[in-house]
């Protein structure tokens, strides 16, 4: 089964999310799908590409696999892993990439669809971010996305309670560009991409790398590095992580161990 499908019409690339019993899950197979056919579609001439799911899916992207994630004492979310490098392949694409959303979006996913240069959702759109609710240590990078996108305290109530907003609110606080109706999402979103085939791909480019550079242009110390992967570590060193992927494997509630005194926050090094 092909993972994701991909079609070019007039410059304008889509790539469809297919894996509909797996909810689009971002398994390494759908992965290296989205990423080998942005350089396949950009190779053959597309000027923009819309990412999707099948219209009137209930679920845009269930986020990263779960099935997948490694056991604990590993980074699930690794620079060289397939999640990161299929974001960095939609951020370094010399066009834009469109999240042209229908239904819920989960985890990893809300980062895809961040990542994005624009995203364009209908009233079945949500964005629910859920390291927290699996135990996982998020990435620098993925958080630097956030903050980027909301303000902190709002970040803070989307990873700590790691539920679902509604399309309204996600617009409201600008991880939507639009808010369409279910009806007229392809239309809408066509017609946008439209409005940037009219210029230069040439600028467009130039000025998605700029704002790309700028984005990332934080500096950190050493030592902060080294402290921010010493606390990421920590994570998924811990109890918690192995508990967060073995209660969704089970299809139970997670119980997890730091909650019933083992490793408790204080205990983060200063
Ligand atoms: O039981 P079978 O084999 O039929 O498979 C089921 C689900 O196990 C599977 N599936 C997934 N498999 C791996 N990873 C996933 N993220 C995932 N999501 C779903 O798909 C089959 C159908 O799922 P089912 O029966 O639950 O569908 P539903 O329509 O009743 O519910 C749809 C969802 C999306 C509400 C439900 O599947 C769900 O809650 N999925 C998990 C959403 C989630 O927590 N995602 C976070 C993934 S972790 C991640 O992205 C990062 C590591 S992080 O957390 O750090 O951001």
């Amino acid at each position: 089964m092909d993972h994701v499908l991909t079609d070019l019409n007039g410059g304008i690339g889509v790539i469809t999310l297919n894996n509909t019993a797996r909810r689009n899950c971002l398994s390494e197979a759908m992965l290296n799908g989205i990423e080998q056919s942005i350089q396949r579609l950009v190779a053959s001439g597309a000027r923009a590409i819309i990412l999707r799911a099948p219209k009137g899916s209930k679920v845009w992207s269930a986020g990263f696999d779960i099935r997948e994630l490694p056991d604990p004492g590993i980074d699930p979310l690794g620079y060289n892993d397939d999640l990161a490098t299929a974001l960095r392949a939609v951020q370094n694409c010399p066009v834009p990439v469109i999240a042209m959303i229908e239904g819920s979006v989960w985890g990893g996913a809300c980062d895809l669809a961040v990542t994005c240069d624009m995203a364009i959702g209908t009233p079945t759109t949500t964005f629910a971010i859920t390291p927290a609710k699996l135990g996982v240590p998020y990435t620098t990078t993925g958080l630097m996305r956030f903050i980027g996108a909301m303000p902190m305290h709002i970040v803070k109530e989307l990873f700590f309670t790691a539920q679902p907003i509604s399309a309204e609110r996600a617009r409201e606080l600008g991880l939507l560009n639009h808010l369409v109706d279910g009806e007229e999402l392809e239309a809408f979103t066509l017609a946008l991409v439209a409005r940037i085939l009219d210029n230069s791909p040439l600028a467009i480019s130039v000025l998605k790398e700029q704002l790309r550079v700028l984005g990332n242009s934080y500096s950190m110390s050493p030592e902060t590095q080294e402290r921010i992967q010493g606390l990421r570590r920590m994570v998924y060193q811990s109890p918690d992580y192995g508990e967060g992927k073995a209660a969704f494997v089970e299809k139970r509630k997670p119980v997890f161990p730091s909650s019933q005194g083992a490793g408790q926050p204080g205990s983060a090094p200063q």
